[in-house]
């Protein structure tokens, strides 16, 4: 039976001490009971609530009832039991904090398994970019970016290709639709090349310049192990007013050894691009076979067993390139540069011996994590 306050006929000593003891031993068993936070506040509220809690009812049965003259001793008796209810619902609290029910509801279970968060890395052909990109920024170069939607102007006019170059053809460029009725330097396409933003930085900034551009191209390829309508190109820009050949070889020489290892030979063989003359190809001795054709018993794949790579097109900059950028002090009797491009996807592929391009872009996170 839970303790209650019950009305006192006898005010006498011995009646008040009994009531109190047997008030006082209820509130200590009651104590002992408490053994959490929702437990406690239930204690408290029993005994100090204004409204029907213990103390109250006290005050109410015994107090306000007493005879004249017991006033006083009840009156006394009645402020001890407040202060003994007060200490102990106190010590009760700190009690109920430490107690063992508490800290098993607070408890981690560290042996549950947490929540599997790997952690990102570089896609492989990101990493390669920057590590280009990287070589160049030492030699002083400065990095610039521009749109993926260009005009006819910046991706093919002003790069000195005539009108009826194929490379316009549909065959090969991803154009916007609907352009037809806009005159042909101003209709808009996929950047089949970064060359545009080579034309727009030589509007921006004028020469001496040193540039790479990296960035994601589009022609119309149909995908497959070495083709994807996207993919990613990095091209340099060096204009000065007294650049020469032998700048272009000396650049593009360091900058293979940089990237591949000092003991890679280059050679360079004659080529054709519109926007450049002379041009040439950079080959680079196979770092796969190390040049001799072979690997083991088997034939270099990469070499096609030649000990040689192609790795990047180059050239001296056409004079007919400056011309569009000549107001911008790129006077083509006076200045002269070499560009060069490379395609970072093929590196990529060259680096880490991967056989198929839609790998880098189908998001396959076995093959992503091969590279973290
Ligand atoms: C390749 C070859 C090349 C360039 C890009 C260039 C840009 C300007 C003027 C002259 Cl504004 N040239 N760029 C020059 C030679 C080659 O890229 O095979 N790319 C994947």
């Amino acid at each position: 039976m839970p303790y209650t306050v019950t009305k006192l006929t006898d005010y006498s000593e011995a009646a008040l001490d009994s009531a109190v003891r047997g008030l006082f031993s209820a509130l200590d068993s009651e104590a002992t009971t408490v053994s959490s936070d929702t437990d406690w506040k239930a204690f408290r509220d029993r005994w100090m609530a204004r409204k029907n809690g213990v103390l109250t009812q006290v005050n109410d049965l015994w107090l306000k009832p007493a005879p004249k003259d017991a006033k006083r001793e009840v009156g006394q008796r009645v402020n001890e039991i407040k202060k003994r209810v007060e200490e102990t619902v106190d010590q009760t609290a700190e009690r109920s904090k430490s107690d063992s029910s508490v800290l098993d509801s607070e408890r981690l279970d560290i042996s549950l398994p947490g929540i599997h968060r790997p952690i990102g890395a570089e896609h492989p052909v990101i990493k390669t970019m920057n590590e280009i990109v990287s070589v160049f920024r030492n030699l002083g170069y400065s990095v610039s970016e521009g749109p993926e939607i260009e005009t006819d102007y910046y991706n093919f006019e002003s790069l000195n290709f005539p009108p009826n170059h194929p490379a316009r053809d549909t065959q090969d460029t991803l154009f916007i639709a609907n352009q037809e009725s806009k005159p042909l330097r101003e209709r808009l396409l996929l950047r089949t090349h970064t060359s545009p933003v080579q034309i727009r930085t030589m509007e921006k900034l004028k020469p001496p310049i040193r540039i790479v551009i990296p960035g994601k191209v589009y022609r119309n390829d149909p995908p497959d192990a070495s083709h994807s309508p996207m993919f990613h190109q990095i091209e340099g820009l060096a204009v000065d007013y007294n650049i020469k050949f032998g700048d272009l070889k000396g650049t593009l020489d360091h900058f293979i050894k940089a990237l591949l290892g000092s003991s890679v030979k280059t050679r360079f063989k004659p080529s054709f691009f519109p926007f450049t003359e002379p041009s040439a190809e950079m080959m680079v001795s196979c770092f796969i076979c190390g040049g001799s054709g072979w690997r083991g018993n088997d034939p270099c794949r990469p070499c096609k067993q030649s000990g040689w790579i192609e790795i990047l097109g180059c050239g001296m900059v056409d004079p007919n390139v400056f011309e569009f950028v000549k107001d911008n002090g790129y006077d083509p009797k006076k200045v002269s540069g070499f560009a060069f491009g490379m395609g970072a996807d093929r590196l990529a592929i060259l680096k880490y011996g991967v056989d198929d391009i839609q790998l880098f872009f189908q998001g396959d996170v076995r093959f992503l994590e091969q590279f973290s």
